[in-house]
């Protein structure tokens, strides 16, 4: 009889340490993980917050996205670096974005007033 108590008493000090990684398996977290699955082509407002023409990237701030992403201010790489030429500090801006293996690029960009 002491036997299969001693099991079910194993199973049940696993199965909390087991769940969290089964829910969390194939998505390793953080900023990646919450564009997993973002609309690539869907245009979303941002502000241009610095512009590194060195580096061929844009940081941009984006609010709170129907797709789950939290409001934030990331960088973006380009895909056309003559972008970065045209725009400033405080550009009010629409952009599409493509992400492949954790970098994000701005495939698609629009200047507003
Ligand atoms: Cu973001």
């Amino acid at each position: 009889m002491k036997k299969p108590i001693a099991t079910l008493a194993v199973l049940a000090a696993l199965a909390p340490a087991l769940a969290p990684a089964a829910e969390n398996h194939g998505l390793p977290g953080g900023h990646g993980a919450m564009h997993a699955g973002a609309a690539q082509s869907t245009l979303v407002d941002g502000l241009v917050k610095k512009i590194d023409k060195a580096g061929g990237k844009l940081s941009i701030a984006h609010g709170a996205l129907p797709n789950g992403m939290p409001a934030m201010t990331m960088a973006y790489k380009v895909k056309d670096p003559a972008w970065l030429d045209q725009l400033k500090s405080g550009q009010k801006i629409r952009f599409a974005f493509d992400e492949r293996n954790g970098v994000f690029t701005v495939v698609r960009l629009e200047m507003l007033k």
